[in-house]
């Protein structure tokens, strides 16, 4: 199908992104899951298209959502053929009129993620809030993921100093740090409920030996934090691995670049 500039260059940003995700091995299987409201880019032709079957009912509707659409990766989909081929390999949805139920519209019958739940729950969440942040992407970072096994890192806060301390760009380019969601069955809506609590201070957040979620005005901004994050943690990594624990840039470095950068 042909998709008009604006809504084809979404596709293409997200079939970019897929192909970062399964480069850095971060998208075993079908690991990771990416999702991005295109809502304020669908034109009539998608408007009119006839839903490929019937509706799906939502585990809990979504008010705030109500004849939205949205580009979703598929359930058991490669983000390595998302990149390669990315209308085979996900679809767009339409949320209904009730918010109560979705329809894949788009372009074949491709079954949403299993972390459709918590990707609809934090679009719902953001849209309340009057935020513009339109995509959700999750993903499986090796070394972040190693982090949380260690439960002196998962107290508040202290997994977010600790990578900040390891590299200036990560205090700048991730100024809230990151959020941590102590295990949960995946695809539960338990865990969408602990994610969002976690998203109204943080816009990244580590599901604990899972994986990480982030969110933001476009697909590529979630993934640049993740990736900063992720270099924090390989620093942090390669000094243990050296036999040394990494110094970290003292209290006062940091409140400089706060400071400095305005953060
Ligand atoms: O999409 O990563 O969390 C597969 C997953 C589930
Ligand atoms: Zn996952």
């Amino acid at each position: 199908m042909k998709y008009n500039e604006q809504l084809a260059e979404r596709i293409a940003e997200v079939a970019e992104v897929a192909g970062y995700l399964w480069q850095k091995g971060w998208a075993e299987r079908n690991g990771g899951n990416i999702s991005y409201n295109v809502t304020d880019v669908v034109d009539d032709a998608v408007r009119a298209l006839t839903p490929l079957g019937e509706s799906i009912a939502l585990a809990r509707p979504v008010e705030n959502l109500r004849s939205h659409f949205f580009l979703v990766t598929g359930t058991n989909r490669r983000m390595r053929y998302v990149s390669s081929s990315p209308m085979d390999n996900m679809a767009i949805i339409r949320i209904s009129d009730d918010g109560r139920s979705y329809a894949i519209v788009a372009e074949k019958y491709i079954h949403p993620t299993s972390e459709l739940p918590s990707h609809l729950s934090i679009h719902d969440y953001l849209i309340g809030k009057g935020c513009n942040q339109k995509a959700v992407i999750h993903t499986h970072p090796t070394e972040l993921v190693a982090m949380t096994h260690n439960e002196a890192f998962l107290g508040k806060d202290i997994l977010s100093r600790l990578l900040w301390s390891m590299i200036p760009e990560t205090r700048a380019f991730c100024p809230k740090g990151v959020g941590i969601v102590p295990y949960t069955l995946p695809g539960s809506i338990g865990l969408a409920d602990a994610t969002i609590v976690q998203l109204d201070e943080y816009d990244v957040v580590l599901w604990e030996k899972h994986g990480a979620l982030g969110v933001g005005e476009n697909v590529v901004e979630p993934f640049d934090m993740i990736d900063t994050l992720s270099k924090s943690a390989q620093i942090y990594m390669s000094g243990c691995a050296m036999g040394f624990q990494p110094a970290g840039m003292s209290d006062t470095q940091m409140q400089e670049l706060k400071d400095a950068f305005n953060l």
